[in-house]
């Protein structure tokens, strides 16, 4: 027997939990959200590995909604770590009495448009079905964990995990040699304090990186109260910046100032530390010449903190301009390449063969390990979506229709899944931004999407493909107008998955104007979408799509 109700959420992250929220406090629906961990947190239920934290400042990263949350909630860091940030949730859950709807241990693996009914048939893995009028998948852009088929792996007679799936109970790694595979913002935050405890630590680098301290801190009484006093201000520069953050762009381009002043700003930031790096100049991410001072800079930092110099040559052999691969931030990490029991090797110079039963064997010797730690990111943007069975009208299948890549209409929804919609979906900013800001904005919309709906009386929405189509060129061409379109090789283009679709998934164009962009698309009566009972008539094939585009698998 299936289980009626009126929407149906998947995933208890900071999305799902205020989608659940906002459809059935605000709007009065019966709602259901089903979560595969044991408890709420998405990303921060799972990410348990050692040094694990936010790179974010937390005075940003939180819920915006409830101004009773934030003058109750305080943070105590200058980045959360997950302890703290599952607290948080925790206690939003119980603010709003959430938990009575969740069900936890349920991990969804299909989910089908019956249209004769005009519901969504949901099934779990444990064979419980759910039928719902809204679908709406809060997934996370990060969540299905790549381990990469490397030869070997299954014969490995020590223990090894996946970053993304770290044991809750932690993991002994006192006394034991580990390898590391995988450098980016996880493996940069986890090797200085693997380090700390391991007997050796040997870091395996494929591409090197630019990485700024965190320079985490404690709050001071006195910033609490600042951020206290000063929530709207926080929350209107998160909602007027490109990325979500709550500081601004400086207003003026690196050719605007000496040599000197360049230094001394870049210096300014790098002790400052954090994401704000990327605020120095406006003009970083969009002037080749502007960037190669970033990278030039960073590269002389490495070269400084890094005492052995082929390591050092190594972990500043950069093959990208600065942040157009995500930009980490770290606590020591250059400075643990100086410890005598850390190693790195080189990828580009010395492959990984293959795993042997007590260790990885690179082209040039074998390094004997208890412990390999895969660092190795994730099936980005569209890997946890297509790990469900998702059926649309007349069958059409998700993974089929995405088989070229992933089309949506602004991150929100897919032509041909009636009333399924998705949170910071490819096609939305989503991972260029700090995510709760983008989060609260799609939560947000798709709830007045849907209240729309039911003040009209309209049994379902979904995407013209002809605004589809649009907005895949738009998504395309905002990557173009940027140097992220240099990094072809990063996960944003879905480069670290074998025979994932080349495709630049989330939407530079930055959340501010794309808050825009939907707020008007709204206005003008969800101008695009195809709003009605059976919305089919001028469906196209995904076919066409990927054509369209040029785009290959
Ligand atoms: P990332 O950023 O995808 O980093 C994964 C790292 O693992 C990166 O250095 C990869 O090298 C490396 N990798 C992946 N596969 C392999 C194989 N097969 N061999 C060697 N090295 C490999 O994931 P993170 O978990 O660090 O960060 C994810 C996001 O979480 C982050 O962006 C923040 O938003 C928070 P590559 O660069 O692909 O050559």
């Amino acid at each position: 027997m299936e289980e009626e109700i009126d929407a149906l959420v998947i995933g208890a992250g900071f999305a799902g939990l205020y989608q659940l929220y906002s459809l059935r406090d605000r709007l009065g629906l019966s709602t259901r959200l089903l979560e595969a961990g044991d408890d709420l947190g998405g990303t921060w239920y799972w990410n348990r590995y050692p040094g694990a934290r936010c790179d974010s400042e937390s005075h940003a990263y939180r819920y915006f909604f409830s101004k009773e949350l934030n003058e109750e909630w305080e943070w105590t860091e200058r980045y959360p770590g997950p302890p703290e940030i599952l607290k948080y949730l925790g206690r939003v859950a119980e603010k709003f009495d959430l938990r009575r709807d969740m069900r936890f241990g349920c991990r969804v693996v299909s989910a089908r448009y019956d249209e004769g009914a005009n519901r969504w048939v949901v099934e779990t893995a444990a064979g419980e079905r759910y039928a719902a009028t809204y679908l709406v998948a809060a997934v996370g852009c990060l969540s299905s964990a790549n381990v990469p088929d490397i030869p070997g792996l299954r014969d490995f007679a020590g223990q090894w995990f996946h970053t993304g799936r770290w044991p809750h109970e932690g993991v002994d790694l006192a006394g034991k040699r580990v390898g590391q595979i995988g450098t980016g913002s996880t493996g940069i935050q986890a090797a200085p304090v693997i380090a700390q405890s391991a007997a050796h630590l040997t870091v395996f680098q494929r591409t090197a990186t630019y990485s700024v301290p965190a320079r985490n801190a404690p709050l001071t009484p006195e910033f609490n109260r600042w951020v206290r006093e000063n929530h709207a201000e926080i929350r209107a520069v998160a909602e007027s910046t490109p990325n979500g953050h709550a500081f601004r762009i400086a207003d003026r381009n690196v050719a605007d100032v000496t040599p000197e002043e360049r230094r001394a700003i870049y210096e300014a930031a790098w002790e400052k530390g954090g994401l704000q790096f990327r605020a120095t100049f406006r003009d970083l991410l969009v002037n080749q010449a502007a960037n190669d001072t970033a990278c030039e800079f960073i590269k002389g930092r490495i070269r400084a903190i890094v005492r052995d110099p082929e390591t050092a040559r190594a972990l500043a052999d950069v093959d990208h301009p600065y942040a157009t691969k995500r930009p980490p931030i770290d606590t020591g990490y250059y400075e643990t390449f100086n410890r005598d029991n850390v190693t790195l090797v080189d990828l580009r110079a010395d492959p990984i063969e293959c795993i042997m039963p007590r260790g990885i064997r690179t082209r040039s010797r074998e390094h004997a390990l208890d412990v390999i730690v895969f660092a190795t990111g994730y099936d980005a943007m569209t890997g946890a979506l297509l790990a469900i069975d998702i059926r649309g009208r007349e069958g059409r299948s998700l993974r089929d229709d995405w088989r070229a890549g992933p089309h949506t209409y602004l991150g929100l929804q897919v032509p041909g899944y009636p009333n399924f919609f998705t949170i910071t979906g490819p096609g939305s900013p989503s991972v260029l931004t700090n995510m709760p800001v983008a989060i609260e904005q799609h939560v947000e919309w798709i709830t007045g999407c849907i209240a729309h709906l039911r003040r009209n009386g309209i049994d379902a929405i979904e995407p013209d493909p002809e605004a589809v189509r649009r907005w895949d060129a738009h998504v395309e061409e905002a990557a173009n107008a940027t140097l992220l379109s240099k990094a072809k090789h990063s996960w944003y283009y879905g480069a670290n998955v074998p025979g994932k679709p080349r495709v630049f998934m989330p939407y530079a164009g930055g959340l501010a104007r794309y808050r825009a962009i939907c707020a008007d698309v709204a206005a003008k009566g969800y101008e695009g979408f195809l709003l009605g009972r059976t919305p089919v008539a001028r469906s196209a094939s995904m076919g066409e799509f990927a054509e369209a585009r040029g785009v290959g698998v």
